[in-house]
């Protein structure tokens, strides 16, 4: 039978909170902050961390994943069109060909391996962490995130009144899905405006997304059904091709504009 180490309580404790402030310390000053982990925030984390930069996923449930888990109508499988089952070969999530062209694999096979390859490129997650608003320099360039532990932002403000903090970063990223909640909160400023996704057209809405993912302000780049929402595309159901691959050419677009982010002030 194993004989586990004597640790007690207080070991378990500091280790915890050691890790985690050495973590929350580091990442108070990223490179990028994404805000949403859904399948088009991990994928853009996943890239960016594979080419050394330094990448934190602001999450506001306890898990990381958004719709990846599950398909449509409570049904956990995800389908794809070519040729996003590229990237299902590239993360080795097995797949079948339903009907040429279409792809259907098991959400929660797809979205572990997405968060996993996430994980292993050294992307770091601050989970039940809600987006509250955004840090704004001169030119409205967006250059951090205001954010706050989700139970305290879903308490009443009677029973607890806890001011949010703020961590910077050069570029920010919004993968917050419909709701756009970084884009919303620049409209709410009067800054930007959304024009809120469309009705279902699938044939069009993956090109579209593609299209119009990239730089939305000075310091931040729209993925996913953000986009859709931000432009008033039309929406697409549980298809996730189109979501993976803005979240690639996100981290592209971030990639190519971090120097001149790097030197603003
Ligand atoms: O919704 P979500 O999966 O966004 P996505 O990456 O993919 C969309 C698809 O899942 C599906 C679709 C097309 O296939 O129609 O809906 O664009 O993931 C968004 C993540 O952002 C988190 C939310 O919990 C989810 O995990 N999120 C949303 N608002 C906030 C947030 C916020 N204010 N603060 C922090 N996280």
């Amino acid at each position: 039978m194993a004989v586990f180490e004597p640790i007690d309580e207080k070991d378990v404790t500091r280790a915890i909170v050691g890790s985690f402030l050495k973590q929350f310390d580091e990442y108070a000053e990223s490179d990028v902050i994404i805000v949403g982990g859904g399948p088009s925030g991990l994928m853009a984390g996943k890239i960016l961390a594979e080419n050394g930069i330094k990448t934190l996923i602001v999450e506001r449930n306890n898990y990381i994943g958004g719709g990846f888990w599950i398909g449509g109508y409570l049904m956990n499988k995800v389908t794809l069109r070519a040729p996003a089952q590229e990237v299902l070969d590239e993360l080795e999530i097995p797949h079948e060909e339903a009907k040429p062209g279409l792809f259907v694999a098991d959400g929660p096979h797809a979205c572990s391996k997405l968060i996993a390859a996430a994980c292993d490129a050294g992307v770091k997650f601050a989970n039940m962490t809600i987006f509250e608003d955004v840090v704004l320099r001169e030119g409205n360039r967006v250059a951090g995130v205001v954010i706050n532990w989700t139970p305290i932002a879903s308490l009443p403000r009677e029973i607890t009144c806890v001011d949010p903090v703020a961590i910077e970063s050069k570029m920010v990223m919004d993968a917050t899905g419909h709701d756009a909640c970084v884009v919303s909160k620049l409209e709410e400023r009067g800054i930007a405006e959304t024009v809120g996704f469309g009705a279902m057209w699938v044939e069009r809405s993956e090109e579209l997304i593609l299209e119009h993912t990239g730089e939305f302000m000075p310091g931040l780049v729209v993925t996913g059904m953000s986009v859709s929402t931000t432009y008033g595309l039309p929406r697409m159901g549980p298809t996730f091709g189109s979501m993976l691959l803005s979240g690639k050419k996100a981290a592209e677009v971030v990639i190519s504009k971090l120097p001149e982010m790097s030197a603003a002030k």
